[in-house]
């Protein structure tokens, strides 16, 4: 007989394409360490892809078990209750998924995770504590010295303040507390200051009776500590997270991506560089832009036309001068002459003269464009 079935929630926004990936990794740490079946509901909305589902679809059914899919939207009241709290711009709504799980999954209980955990324990051993009548299990919030103060003035007791990134809900208990939602916007519209919309409501309504776990089920990583990751379930909860190269996790997170169909790690869009334009005197318009890779600046400027228009926009201004040189009596009268390059006089040119290796700002391109009749040119 296989073990008792196992059920897991994640819930993300995934605005950057990112977070299906690191939410594959999470899946891929449970299953690797526990041989108890799992039933995965992926709580998300719009921002997860068609190919990021079918992804995430191929590796649960790859480690034999079922994935479940709930489209979020945050209810209008909810939305209102929060128009308040300022610090949303710090928390995506995202965050606020998980507290809509009594409503969306009619399961008895369920294991919360969120997306920037790795467990390195059999998660069963998570599943099989007893809650009795409590409303939801989870460890003390490790950060909690710092904020102790700003959490006593939500009327939330510092002793008990648990973190939201592990959690066990009581689905069944919470359902039976029939005011769990209204509590939640109340304090959202009591408090609009807080600064955890989701952790903060979660402490304030459900606070008064959960169960505090050990600090293994939700350790705190923070990077140059040189913890011990194995046998517990580790929580980037800072700002260096498991997939930056600076995290103490990013070994384990390379290693477990390596189970997931996200192998390849997913390239971010370069972000578009600006080139500086500005006017320089009179006579036209200069690029200024950093020496080295101005081909391939060009090259993005101008992706229609890309060697043509880098031949042609050769900037005039870089040109040395050439050297021309005529004798004196090279068009004596009625002779003729003798060719057409002696006979030129040297032009003139008004942009200045720079040679290609010149300074971070050598000029790129200039136009000889007439200045426009509202400049005073004196
Ligand atoms: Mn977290």
């Amino acid at each position: 007989m296989r073990d008792q079935m196992i059920e897991l929630a994640l819930a993300f926004n995934d605005k950057d394409g990112s977070y299906s990936e690191h939410a594959g990794v999470v899946l891929a740490s449970v299953f690797r360490h526990t041989g108890s079946p799992v039933n995965v509901h992926i709580l998300h909305d719009e921002t997860l892809t068609e190919e990021n589902k079918n992804r995430l679809t191929e590796l649960v059914s790859g480690f034999n078990n079922n994935i479940h899919f709930y489209p979020v939207t945050i209810p209008p009241e909810m939305a209102e209750a929060l128009s308040g709290t300022g610090s949303l711009d710090r928390w995506t709504w995202g965050s606020l998924y998980r507290l809509l799980l009594p409503s969306l999954i009619q399961v008895d209980k369920v294991i919360y995770l969120d997306c920037d955990v790795l467990v390195n324990m059999d998660i069963a051993e998570l599943w099989n504590i007893d809650l009795n009548g409590y409303y939801l299990a989870a460890v003390r919030d490790q950060g909690i010295l710092g904020i102790a103060g700003l959490v006593m003035t939500y009327g939330l007791n510092p002793e008990t303040y648990f973190n939201s990134g592990v959690i066990v809900f009581a689905l069944n208990n919470i359902r039976q507390k029939m005011n769990w939602y209204e509590e939640t916007l109340h304090f959202w519209r009591s408090y609009p200051g807080t600064t955890m919309p989701d952790q903060d409501a979660l402490n304030h309504v459900f606070g008064g009776n959960s169960l505090l776990l050990d600090e293994r089920f939700n350790s705190f990583c923070l990077p140059g500590s040189g913890q011990d990751l194995n046998n517990k379930i580790v929580h980037f909860a800072g700002d260096t997270k498991m997939w930056d190269p600076l995290s103490e996790g990013y070994g384990l997170y390379q290693e477990l991506l390596g189970l997931t169909p996200w192998k390849t790690p997913v390239v971010p869009p370069a972000t578009p560089r600006t080139i500086k334009k500005r006017r320089v005197g009179a006579h036209g318009r200069y690029y200024l832009a950093k020496p080295g890779n101005r081909k391939k600046r060009l090259e993005r400027r101008r992706p229609m036309q890309k060697t043509k228009r880098v031949r042609k926009i050769k900037p005039a201004g870089t040109k040395r001068l050439k050297t021309i040189r005529f004798s004196l009596n090279a068009q004596a009268p009625g002779t003729r002459r003798k060719s057409k390059r002696t006979a030129m006089a040297p032009r003139i040119y008004h942009g200045r003269i720079r040679s290609k290796k010149q300074g971070p700002n050598h000029i790129l391109w200039s136009s000889k464009m007439p200045a426009p009749p509202f400049l005073d040119l004196r």
